[in-house]
């Protein structure tokens, strides 16, 4: 056979294969629907429609479904293995059913609320699995005379941040800053922001939960005990049952706060500025959130050339005057000016950091879609000790070296130092000047641009080593890195589980353990960074 012959019965051997293999995955989906749905209906009352819940990957709507709560392009590509079913519960009784009939019929069952995962991993899986989908719970009751609100866990941080703003102008809820994140995984997470540094953590403001445990009982946070409910602020929900809503504490904000972002990039003293940033950022007022932002980018000065693009953003809980004051006498390089701040209202300072100027008016804080889809890969580190200048000199050399890995710098300190570092499952606090976030992002999905770009952020992660938290290096659950470990589902969980476990949650991993083993002993709330069950001492 010549060689083009060879390639074209190649590729018919290839198509064929690929033809009977996904017709043999639509069928099995088929099946496992129609007992999924009966087994549904034995779970519900009759007048539930259930079959309205359950999509097979033969339903016409099956794709737009699944691809609603993609949030990273990497996650989305024809290789990409999708879900044998997708459950969309439209009450308390179908997530319960779902829960029960994964477990009687063995389904590996991967919950989602807003999708945005760093690694896919609500939506995606190297097991058979089907998704749990709560897109249908994004219910938000303010209550302002009590300062709380009842979260339901697929609503946006948008739209918590908008339907508080519509009740009150001097409310506010700590949590992150890009708009179109789900309440699900982030609060379980932790969820830090802008009001960080003056209340802590979305989870330090987390009052009550109610949640759906591997024997589909709805627990709150009387039924379900102290333990648990430490462990889904922090440890993350998905390994211990599907969260339903969060019962959160709303916090004051003032009639005005400031903002500014400034850019540093053309500056002769930029070290020096960045240095000064270092000591006062995490030191400074509790009402002033200063984050530092290093970004390649292409010289204007100089075609084809890379440099860094240096700025500082911050939010501050009060006027410009007093801002303008403070950074004055704390960070005089900064040179900050009353014409570099802007006030407004706290809900347009949410819109601000969110880089919604476009044109779009509040109401785009409600928008799920309002969310430019790309593919990106992500990191965390955590900095205990100032790094010294030639450091940063030589960081610097490296992000232009490298050419397309951004770092933002988060200064802790304030509330965060406050709070003990067993009081919750997060376990990051005092002692921590800032934590580091890498990314690089493209567009497409392309395998060679994947690569070279992945690897190029492994690289920049391991040169930060020197100047990082060691044995563990911590890192942050919600900046999801499963290059940090991963759970192969075997024999070796708990081990495997150690190596992660120590970096997201340090200390507070043991007892985390001990809270799986009891709520979910056959550890059917798997998932690749999950909390292993303790190890059989037989
Ligand atoms: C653009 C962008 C900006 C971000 N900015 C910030 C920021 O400012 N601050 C910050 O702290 N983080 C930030 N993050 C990270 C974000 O907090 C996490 O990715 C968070 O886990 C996302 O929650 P989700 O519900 O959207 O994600 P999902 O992918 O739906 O879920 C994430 C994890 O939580 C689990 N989970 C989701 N819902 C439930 C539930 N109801 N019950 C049990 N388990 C559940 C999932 O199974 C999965 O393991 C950002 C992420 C992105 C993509
Ligand atoms: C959301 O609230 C509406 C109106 O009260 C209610 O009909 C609906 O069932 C709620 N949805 C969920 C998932 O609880
Ligand atoms: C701050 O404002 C001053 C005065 O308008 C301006 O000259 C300067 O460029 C601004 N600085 C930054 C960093 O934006
Ligand atoms: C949710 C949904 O639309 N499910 C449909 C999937 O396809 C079956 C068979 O056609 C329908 O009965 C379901 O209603």
């Amino acid at each position: 056979m010549d060689k083009s012959k060879l390639l074209q019965f190649l590729s018919v051997i290839i198509i064929l294969v690929l033809y009977v293999s996904n017709s043999h995955a639509a069928s099995s989906s088929e099946s496992i629907y129609v007992t999924f749905v009966q087994c549904l209906k034995s779970h519900t009352t009759p007048q539930d429609q259930v079959s309205n819940i359950v999509y097979a990957q033969t339903n016409a709507s099956y794709t737009s479904i699944f691809q609603a709560f993609v949030r990273n392009s990497r996650f989305n590509t024809p290789s990409t293995t999708k879900p044998l079913l997708i459950i969309t519960p439209q009450h308390e009784n179908h997530v319960q059913a779902t829960v029960l009939c994964s477990k009687t019929i063995g389904l590996h069952l991967k919950i989602r609320s807003g999708g945005h995962d760093f690694e896919g991993i609500s939506y995606i899986s190297d097991l058979p699995f089907i998704i749990l989908d709560m897109f249908n719970f994004q219910n938000i009751s303010v209550d302002i005379q009590n300062e709380i609100a009842v979260v339901q866990t697929s609503a946006s941080l948008g739209q918590v941040y908008y339907r508080i703003w519509e009740k009150s102008k001097v409310h506010g809820f700590p949590a992150g800053v890009c708009p179109t994140v789900g309440v699900g995984g982030h609060l379980s997470g932790g969820g830090y922001g802008s009001m960080m540094r003056k209340y802590g953590l979305s989870i330090d403001n987390v009052i009550d939960a109610k949640i759906v445990d591997v024997n589909g009982r709805i627990l709150d946070k009387k039924t379900m005990g102290e333990d648990l409910f430490w462990a889904i602020r922090g440890g993350g929900g998905a390994c211990f049952g599907v969260i339903l809503s969060y019962t959160i504490k709303l916090v004051s904000v003032p009639e005005k706060v400031t903002v500014f972002t400034v850019d540093k990039s053309l500056e002769k003293n930029v070290l020096d500025i960045i240095v000064q940033w270092q000591q006062v950022a995490p030191q400074t007022d509790d009402r002033l959130f200063m984050r530092l932002l290093l970004q390649p980018v292409n010289s204007k000065v100089v075609k084809g050339l890379k440099t860094i693009r240096t700025s500082v953003q911050a939010l501050f809980l009060g006027g410009a005057d007093e801002l303008v004051m403070i950074l004055g006498k704390e960070f005089p390089l900064l040179g900050l000016k009353k014409e570099n701040c802007s006030e407004m209202s706290w809900i347009e300072s949410v819109f601000n950091w969110a880089n919604y100027n476009d044109g779009s008016s509040l109401t785009a804080l409600l928008d799920r879609n309002h969310y430019k889809v790309h593919s990106s890969k992500r990191k965390s580190d955590y900095v205990k000790s100032p790094i010294p200048k030639d450091g940063w000199k030589w960081i610097m050399n490296k992000i232009i070296e490298l050419g397309k890995v951004e770092l933002d710098f988060n200064p802790y300190g304030g509330k965060m130092n406050e709070v003990t570092s067993d009081a919750t499952a997060f376990p990051h606090r005092t002692g921590n000047l800032y934590k580091i976030q890498y990314t690089v992002s493209w567009e497409g999905s392309e395998a060679g641009l994947e690569n070279n770009f992945i690897s190029q952020i492994r690289m920049m992660y391991s040169y930060m080593t020197p100047f990082v938290s060691k044995n563990p290096r911590s890192a942050y659950l919600n900046y999801r890195d499963l290059d940090i470990g991963i759970n192969s589902h075997g024999k070796d969980e708990y081990n495997e589980g150690v190596v992660y476990g120590k970096k997201y949650f340090g200390e507070n991993f043991e007892r985390l353990v001990k809270v799986k083993t009891q709520v979910d002993p056959q550890n059917f709330f798997w998932n690749e960074q999950s909390i292993p069950t303790l190890p059989n001492k037989a």
